[in-house]
């Protein structure tokens, strides 16, 4: 499964974000360090359900809103020279390295300096929470190459196809391959024979980007003005109110509001029952919601999943024709894959034995059978015929 990490200084609201995606229990205070162990629970990407394209109600989806599962993991604050050890040191960076990509919150509201301390609301300039996260992450994975370097050139004897290999196998529990390794080293003009500690640092911050894509969230934008939100909107930093969200999915799981995560609107159940404290909170939400088009959470998972991931919703099913399993139901299950899979992949993505007994797949749109290359679309409903069972 894609797994999340929301990363972050200390008290920017990554907890707040946590728990508004995920509706899982997380510790959350104005202070710095309020969480030490990280959080983990299931959050959901959106997309429309395939099931109305064949007129159908799978009865999985939400109105035609498919919800599928996703990893999220909420670290410890990091602030500057975590990799050297300060604050909670560098230990929590290790939660990053089952992370396929990383959802960076800045408190662009400016109200916490860079370690998390509350200041005066716009006192502090968000933009350099950026350059130092990247940073603490990049000297964090340099931190673990210096370690092993001396090693790994004289194993490679100075053929760089060699040293690939070595660092890929050095860097494999975090997730990067030899292609991210080529792109980095291609990126920077790294030569095996000129490296030095800059190139390696260079090296470092390259590798890291290409192998943990990651999207800064600008927290907090209901506490400031539009204009200013605009402007970071503008610069590509992507605007969010975590604590709107969470305020919409508790009122909706305490069945005040209905609410689709990631819509632009919410329904109040009951107007007579509310006081006028939740009147008033959920009047601010719904400016909120007019003004920029929802809150930002959902729509900062998706673009991590679908856009920098690049990754597309597949559904197989054992009957083409009724888009139904083995028992009956209806489109049960919803895949990510990375764009450009092909049929053979998904079989293997449904069961190693499927993958192996692959024989041919039938696209459900069309009835008619499709290529083990064939590319994947985003909806397709794939039946995979298979010698397994
Ligand atoms: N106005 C506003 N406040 C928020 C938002 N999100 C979080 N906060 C507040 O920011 C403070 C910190 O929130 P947390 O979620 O605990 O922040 P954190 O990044 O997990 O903090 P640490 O665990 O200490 O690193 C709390 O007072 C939250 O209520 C938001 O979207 N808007
Ligand atoms: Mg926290």
């Amino acid at each position: 499964m894609i797994t999340l990490a929301i990363a972050g200084k200390p008290n920017c609201g990554k907890s707040t974000f946590f728990r508004a995606a995920t509706l899982a229990h997380a510790e959350i205070a104005n202070y710095p360090f309020t969480t030490i162990d990280p959080n983990k629970g299931v959050a959901y990407v959106r997309t429309p359900c395939s099931c109305r394209k064949f007129g159908l109600n799978c009865g999985h989806c939400n109105d035609g809103v498919r919800f599928i599962p996703i990893n999220l993991i909420d670290v410890a604050g990091l602030v500057p020279d975590a990799h050297k050890g300060k604050g909670l040191g560098n230990q929590f960076l290790d939660n990053l390295r089952q992370a396929h990509a990383i959802i960076h919150i800045i408190d662009a509201s400016g109200s916490t300096d860079i370690e998390g301390n509350p200041v005066e609301p716009g006192s502090h300039d968000p933009h350099t929470d950026i350059d130092a996260l990247i940073y603490e992450m990049s000297m964090w994975l340099y931190g673990i190459l210096e370690k092993h370097w001396s090693k790994l050139l004289r194993q490679a004897t100075s053929k760089t196809s060699n040293l690939i290999k070595l660092i890929a196998e050095t860097l494999a529990g975090l997730g990067i391959t030899e292609p991210d390794i080529i792109r980095a080293m291609n990126e920077t003009g790294f030569d095996i024979h000129k490296s030095d500690d800059k190139s390696l640092i260079l090296l470092s911050c390259a590798l890291f980007r290409n192998a943990k894509p990651m999207l800064t969230v600008g927290n907090k934008i209901d506490s400031m003005q539009k204009e200013k939100v605009l402007i970071l909107e503008k610069e590509g930093i992507h605007i969010a109110s975590a604590a709107a969200e969470l305020a919409l999915r508790n009122a909706d799981a305490a069945k005040i509001i209905s609410y689709i995560p990631g819509n632009s609107e919410f329904a109040i159940i009951n107007p007579d029952s509310l006081n006028s404290a939740q009147k008033s909170g959920l009047a601010g939400i719904s400016t909120l919601l007019k003004t920029y088009g929802s809150t930002g959470v959902q729509s900062a998972l998706n673009n991590i999943v679908f856009s920098l991931l690049d990754m597309i919703v597949v559904y197989p099913v054992e009957d083409e024709t009724h888009l139904t399993d083995g028992k009956g139901r209806i489109l049960p299950d919803a895949f990510l894959m990375r764009k450009g899979s092909n049929p053979k992949e998904m079989a293997f993505q449904v069961h190693s034995d499927i993958g192996n007994g692959f024989l041919y797949a039938i696209d459900a749109h069309t009835k008619m059978r499709v290529k083990e290359s064939h590319e994947l679309s985003t909806g397709d409903v794939i039946r995979i015929v298979s010698t397994a069972k």
